[in-house]
Formats: structure tokens, C-alpha cells, sequence
């Protein structure tokens, strides 16, 4: 702990008792890079001379979640360091508290990119992570009067610890002007661009530390910056700011904004330079790319890396396109992440072409060929459909697919629906590209960093082999029937639960009871995931109390953002809040129902409610979720899921057994069929189910105090639209599945022995085995050797 002392004051010229404890956390910092910066440095080294295959992952959102217990973790010094800690009289869990948590994604998307950055470095892959440095992340959430308020995540006010600016890696971006093609004496052309606006790409790295392999990989985010001496006056570089001043704050949407693109166009080209200049460090050949490089294109935000490898092939390398073309496919991946149609993204060719006028012209080129390549064999009418361009719009979507040799979506359910539904022109095109690769999570952050208990207790029975290989859990089942493990299991679950009571009573002022069964949905507010759903469970609850029925006390515990222009998820947030109120204060029910709506939902908050979970609520109309990855991330902390038979979910059921899972609603086929036929009748449903009709009146009668506006909104939505999401068709079997919990909550050692088997089946869901079959199926690359230093 000498260095610490050092570092302390080093940095701040005092002693480190002296220290805020955010100085304390990067004087910590500081000893930590220590540790790592070797092993990073010779982690490049040992690439560069092996001349190992390089992962580039483009994604414009990561979510990588605050980095010291995980870089401890990963470096096998976390008990070493924090007895350390404790001995100098500084609080280990304090000073962790004092990092921000990066919120520089949406949702699931994002998270899944950091996971992957974290498991490639943990499986000993190459694997580097490209995207933005937005100067704000995703707005942070307060509810005033029960109504959602956004507030700027200034999460770069405190020095962020972990990255270094590469200045002397900048690279420069080129916007709009016009394109003059001049035949070179070769007969190719040369593209020569006038009057473009020009911006500097900045590069800042971030370790990505693996779990005990001496490996430490890269993510890198750009900054977007004034060309040195080009800025004229402030105008000139706030416009050049706004580049990656700011995260989208829509799920799923796309946002059809210029500023978008650009954002797009900026983080790809200043990736695939990077790419392109280390590349050609070390081969001259061209052909060898795809031998030594995998870029993937992370969703569709990316997906223009087709066009900006295409354009540094034909212009910068002077190749002749066919070429170009082998090598373009050869090297890019897609991942579509939903099935969302809005979500498939497209731009308008005159805003494209205005902006990125070469980028449009190669656009051009792939759409003639596309055109002509298979218009006979296909028809006009499908080529049509799917060609790059059409209806006026570049189709990126579409694009990625033409452009990549391997296209997958992320659970088996959503990989199926691509080929038979989202991308089923395209899978009779290429039908040999597509595949399937099942989502995964990183159990070290969710199992060993954030339940600590249930870690402990795995490590007691069968030793700690588990962390590392998580399929060792199976082993757990041994256990099914010991009833001193089963109680053991139902206390550590206990303690996560207090410890969550604390941070209930601490940021709503509400005393739960933490011997109640703990009913979590944690996810973004969204008309297809179904919160309303979950609230017409609570309101069913909350009339069968009133009428005097026993019902094993309950605390629903929700997280969720909605996007700020999303009206109707705002509303049902505003419905949250107020179902919250009328409940919490209400004696007659309080004592067996409680609603806690914890603000802020993101990584760090998903560390505290995840291992505190007894229920895990998936309840997505069925065909709408393309995988989900809290499920995951809640049965491995021993939840048992009350579940559709939707993205995930499916795999889990399998995994965990039939029995370990509480399942309801209309299948995905069922759902598809009414929509065919358009012979779903919400109102039918409404007036069958006096219930259902009782509640749905409770929107808009005055009952629910405060959601006048509100009610009458999803009560239109409900009835007069028709219910676009299935709620009340789903409805009746939602509350019997529900209710079998309560008979199952009644069984301690019955619960716990569900719990085992979605704790002893969740290694397969270890992002580890994700990005290992990413490797072999698409990427071409292996894990690879510990790093020798
Ligand atoms: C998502 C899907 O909605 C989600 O089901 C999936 O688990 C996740 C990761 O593959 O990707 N797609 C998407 O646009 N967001 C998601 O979370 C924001």
C-alpha cells in the first residue's frame, strides 16, 4: 500500500485519510492501473508479434458499468486489496460507491456489447471494443409528482479514471462537399473530395481487464474535436462538439436525425482508419484482411461500415471493386437486435447524399448490382423489396446483410423470426449467412461482484472452480434435496434483500418488508414489454385484499427509463407511481402488498435489485422481445421467471427444467395468427372478465388518484386501438401463473429448490460461451493463450 500513499500524494498532496472519498477512489485508481499497465502494453505486444486475428466490435452504445470491484476481481488482488483497505481505515464498498457508472447506452444492446468486451478479454480473445466518448450519457431519472424527469448525465464532472487519450491516434473525419472521380492511368478512378468539413477523431482507450488471463484488451470511444487551427470562432466548434455531445436516449427507435448520422459516419470511419493504418503496419497485401480482421457491426447504427471499408478499399487502396467487395463481406458481421420494424433503420437518400456524397455513391453501385446479380433469379418484385435503395431511403439494415458474410440474431425464437419474417427475403437470398447466437451475461459482475452471498455459499459446497467455468454449477444440483443448503440458499437470498430494503427506504422513503417475496421487472418502459400488464397484476391483488383475501405478502420492485418523447411509456410510469401511492398507504393492503419504483434504472442499481429478486418478471407479448438478458442475469442469482414463451425465456426454460419456471400467455404463433386475421376483440376480453373490467375502469374513474390524463390514454389504447400489445388477452393466465407462486412462496424449501435449478443451469448463459461461439462460427478466431509477461 506504499504506492497508494504515493499516489495520494501525488495527486492531491495530502495524506489519503485526508482525502474526500472520491479522492481516495482515484488514488485507488491510479495503483490499480499499476497493476494493469503492464499487462496491457504486453497484451498488444504479444498481438502484434503472434500477428493473432483482431475482434473489432462496433457498437454506438456500451454500458460497461463502474470498472474497480470488476478490475479487481479480474486481476485476483480484490481480497488482497480491500483488507488493505480496511487496515489503512478506509470502507472498500464506499470507495467503489465514488465511481460513476458510464451510462453511455440505452438498454440491453449496450450492456450486451460491454459484457462481450469483458468476456473476450476473459476467454483470451482479441477482441476490441469502437464507439462514442459522449460527453453526456443516458439522462438520469427523477420523478417529480410520480412523472418522469430527465436531468443531463454529466458523467465526465469527476476525472474518469480508467482512460487514456491517444492524441497522437487521431484520425480525420470528412462531412458533406462534392466528389470529383478522376480515371487514374490504371483506368480505376480516383475520388477526390472539395469543400468538405472536416472533424478530428480523438481516440480515448479504456482496459478491458480479463478474469485472471493476464489479458487486457481495448475499448475505444472517439472524441469528436476541432481540426487544430480550423475552427474559425465558437459557432464553428460547438458544431464539432455536438457530434458526441450527447446519447440518443431511444430504445429500439430509430432517430432520424442528421446529427445522428453523422454520429454514425463519425465513430465507424475513425474505426475503420485505426483498423486500416495498424493493419498495414504489419502486411502489405491487402487480401489478407479478412485473415487477420472480424469488424462487426453491432445492430444497424454501424451499419455504413459497408460503404466506408468499400470506399478506403476502392479510393485510399486503389483496389478494383470486385475485389474490394470479397474482401468488404469477407471481413464484416451483423447482429440484428430486434424485431421492433421501426427499429430497422433507414435515411433519406437527399439527407445521406448531402452528407456523405461518396458514401452515397457507393451506396449506388451496390444497389445496381444487387439489382442486376439477382433480379432474374429472384424476381423484381423481392429484389425490390430489399435492395439497398428504395422508397427514396438507404435501407441499412438491408445493407448490412448484402454487405456481411455472416448474419445472426441473438436468441433461437428471434433468429427463427428474422428468417421467416424481418429478413426473409434476404435468408432465401443467403441463407447460408444466418445463424443464431443466444445472448449471454457476465456472471462475474452479476453472481461474484453483486451476490457476494450467494457466492459464498456456491463456494462452500463445491469449491470455487465455478468462477471460472460456470458450467460447474450444474454441480449444485447434488444439493436439490439437502434441506440445510436449501435454507442456506433462502437466507443469502434474505440478505440481499435487506440490503435492498435499505436502499428502498433510503431513496423512496418506504419500509419494505424484506421477508415478503421480492417481484422485480427492471427494463426499459416499453408498450411491448408490458409493465401495464404487471400493474393490472397488482391492481387484482389490490381488489382481492380489499375484499378481505389472504395473499402472501408481496413487494413489487420496478426499474425503468422511458425515452423522453415516448408518451405513452411515460404515461404508464406516471401510472407506476400513482398504483405505488395509492398502495403503499393504504392499510388495509400495505401489509401484504407494496410497490417500490426505484428512479435511475441502469447497471449499477441492477447490481443492487438483481440478487435480491425472487421473482423475475419477462411477461413480453410473445414475439416481441428479441432475447432479453435480465432474465438471464435474475435466474443466475436464483429468481424464478414468471415468463411468455418469448425471446430467451424459451432457453432458459429449457436449461432450468419446465418446472422451474412459472409460464403464461399466447405463444408466438398464436399472436402472429389473430394478427393475420385480425380476430383479436380487446373489447370482448373486457367485457367477459369482470375483473379485467373493474380494472380497466380504474384507469379513468377517479380510483387511481392523479392519472386523469393518463388512464384515459391507455384506456384508448386498450380499447379503441385494440390493444396493439395483447395485454388483456394475456391477461387471465398472468394472474393464474402468478398466483401458483403464491402457493409455491408458502414451500420455502420448495422455492429454493426451483431457485437451485435456475441457479445450477445458468453457466450456459455466460457471455463467455457467447462470444466463444461469435469466434468460431463468424468471427474465425480462437480463444487464444493466457498473455505471457
Ligand atoms: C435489444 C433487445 O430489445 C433485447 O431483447 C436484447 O436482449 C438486447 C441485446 O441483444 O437488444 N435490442 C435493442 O434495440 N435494445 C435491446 O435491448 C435496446
Amino acid at each position: 500500500m506504499r504506492t497508494l500513499h504515493d499516489n495520494a500524494l501525488g495527486l492531491f498532496a495530502d495524506e489519503l485519510t485526508h482525502l474526500s472519498t472520491q479522492q481516495q477512489y482515484q488514488a485507488v485508481a491510479v495503483t490499480i492501473k499499476g497493476y494493469y499497465g503492464k499487462q496491457w502494453a504486453a497484451t498488444k505486444a504479444q498481438a502484434d508479434a503472434k500477428q493473432t486475428k483482431q475482434v473489432y466490435y462496433f457498437s454506438i452504445e456500451f454500458m460497461p458499468g463502474r470498472l474497480m470491484a470488476s478490475n479487481l476481481l479480474n486481476l485476483g488482488i480484490k481480497d488482497t486489496v480491500e483488507a488493505g483497505l480496511r487496515e489503512l481505515g478506509l470502507d472498500p464498498a464506499a470507495i467503489y460507491a465514488a465511481e460513476v457508472d458510464p451510462g453511455l447506452g440505452n438498454g440491453g444492446l449496450g450492456r450486451l456489447a460491454s459484457a462481450f468486451l469483458d468476456s473476450m478479454a476473459s476467454v483470451g480473445m482479441a477482441g476490441n471494443g469502437n464507439g462514442i466518448r459522449y460527453q453526456y450519457g443516458l439522462f438520469q431519472q427523477r420523478f417529480v409528482d410520480g412523472y418522469q424527469v430527465e436531468l443531463p448525465d454529466d458523467w465526465l464532472r469527476e476525472p474518469n479514471m480508467w482512460e487514456t487519450r491517444k492524441e497522437n491516434r487521431a484520425v480525420i473525419i470528412k462531412y458533406g462537399g462534392q466528389v470529383e472521380l478522376r480515371p487514374r492511368a490504371n483506368g480505376s478512378l480516383q475520388a477526390i473530395y472539395h469543400n468538405t468539413d472536416d472533424v478530428l477523431a480523438v481516440p480515448y482507450d479504456t482496459p478491458m481487464v480479463g478474469y485472471r488471463t493476464g489479458v487486457v484488451n481495448t475499448m475505444r470511444l472517439w472524441q469528436a474535436e476541432s481540426v487544430p487551427g480550423r475552427a474559425h470562432n465558437l459557432a464553428d466548434k460547438a458544431r464539432v462538439d455536438a457530434i458526441t455531445q450527447i446519447l440518443y436516449p431511444d430504445d429500439s427507435d430509430s432517430a432520424g436525425r442528421e446529427l445522428r448520422l453523422r454520429q454514425e459516419y463519425f465513430f465507424v470511419s475513425a474505426g475503420i482508419q485505426s483498423i486500416m493504418t495498424h493493419f498495414k503496419r504489419f502486411h502489405q497485401e491487402l487480401n489478407l484482411l479478412p485473415k487477420f480482421v472480424a469488424i462487426h457491426i453491432n445492430d444497424t447504427h454501424p451499419a455504413m461500415a459497408v460503404l466506408e471499408l468499400m470506399r478506403i478499399l476502392l479510393d485510399e487502396e486503389e483496389l478494383d471493386w470486385d475485389e474490394a467487395w470479397r474482401l468488404t463481406v469477407a471481413t464484416l458481421s451483423y447482429t440484428n437486435h430486434t424485431l421492433m420494424a421501426e427499429a430497422l433503420e433507414t435515411w433519406p437518400e437527399a439527407m445521406f447524399a448531402g452528407l456523405l456524397p461518396r458514401l452515397y455513391q457507393i451506396a449506388g453501385e451496390i444497389d445496381r448490382r444487387f439489382r442486376a446479380r439477382y433480379r432474374q433469379q429472384y424476381g423484381d418484385l423481392l429484389v425490390n423489396r430489399v435492395a439497398p435503395l428504395g422508397d427514396g431511403q438507404l435501407r441499412m439494415a438491408y445493407l448490412a446483410v448484402i454487405g456481411s458474410h455472416a448474419v445472426n440474431g441473438v436468441a433461437k425464437l428471434h433468429s427463427e423470426l428474422l428468417k421467416t419474417r424481418v429478413l426473409k427475403d434476404l435468408y432465401a437470398i443467403f441463407p447460408e449467412r444466418f445463424s443464431n447466437q443466444t445472448n449471454g451475461i457476465t456472471p462475474r459482475r452479476w453472481v461474484q461482484l453483486a451476490d457476494e452471498p450467494l457466492a459464498q455459499l456456491i463456494d462452500s459446497k463445491i469449491g470455487q472452480p465455478w468462477r471460472r467455468d460456470p458450467m460447474l454449477l450444474r454441480r449444485l444440483s447434488q444439493y436439490e434435496n439437502n434441506d440445510e443448503f436449501l435454507m442456506a440458499l433462502n437466507a443469502a437470498k434474505l440478505a440481499n434483500k435487506q440490503r435492498l430494503a435499505q436502499v428502498i427506504e433510503h431513496q423512496l422513503g418506504l419500509k419494505v418488508n424484506p421477508q415478503a417475496m421480492f417481484d422485480v421487472q427492471i427494463k426499459r418502459l416499453h408498450a411491448y414489454k408490458r409493465q401495464l400488464l404487471h400493474v393490472f397484476g397488482i391492481l387484482e391483488a389490490y381488489l382481492a385484499l380489499k375484499k378481505g383475501e389472504k395473499r402472501p405478502p408481496r413487494v413489487h420492485v420496478f426499474g425503468a427509463k422511458a425515452a423522453p418523447s415516448y408518451q405513452y411509456a411515460k404515461a404508464v410510469i406516471k401510472l407506476m407511481n400513482a398504483v405505488a401511492d395509492m398502495v403503499n398507504h393504504d392499510p388495509a393492503v400495505n401489509q401484504s402488498l407494496q410497490v417500490a419504483f426505484l428512479p435511475n434504472y441502469g447497471v449499477t442499481l441492477a447490481e443492487q435489485i438483481v440478487p435480491a429478486a425472487d421473482i423475475s418478471e419477462q411477461i413480453s407479448l410473445a414475439g416481441t422481445e428479441a432475447s432479453g438478458t435480465s432474465n438471464m442475469k435474475l435466474m443466475a442469482t436464483g429468481a424464478i421467471t414468471l415468463a411468455t414463451l418469448d425471446g430467451a425465456n424459451i432457453e432458459i426454460r429449457q436449461a432450468a427444467g419446465e418446472r422451474a419456471m412459472a409460464t403464461f400467455g399466447l405463444t408466438s404463433e398464436q399472436v402472429a395468427f389473430a394478427q393475420q386475421n385480425q380476430s383479436y376483440r380487446a373489447a370482448a376480453q373486457y367485457e367477459a372478465d369482470p375483473t379485467l373490467h373493474r380494472i380497466v375502469d380504474m384507469l379513468t374513474d377517479g380510483s387511481i388518484p392523479g392519472v386523469e390524463s393518463e388512464g384515459r390514454m391507455i384506456r384508448t389504447e386498450l380499447l379503441d386501438y385494440n390493444d396493439s400489445y395483447f395485454v388483456l388477452a394475456d391477461f387471465a393466465s398472468y394472474v393464474a401463473a402468478s398466483r401458483k407462486l403464491d402457493q409455491l412462496w408458502a414451500e420455502p424449501k420448495a422455492w429454493a429448490k426451483l431457485a437451485l435449478a435456475n441457479i445450477a443451469a445458468s453457466g450456459q448463459f455466460s457471455a463467455d460461451f457467447t462470444v466463444e461461439r461469435y469466434g468460431r462460427d463468424i468471427w474465425q478466431v480462437l480463444p487464444s493463450q493466457p498473455i505471457e509477461s
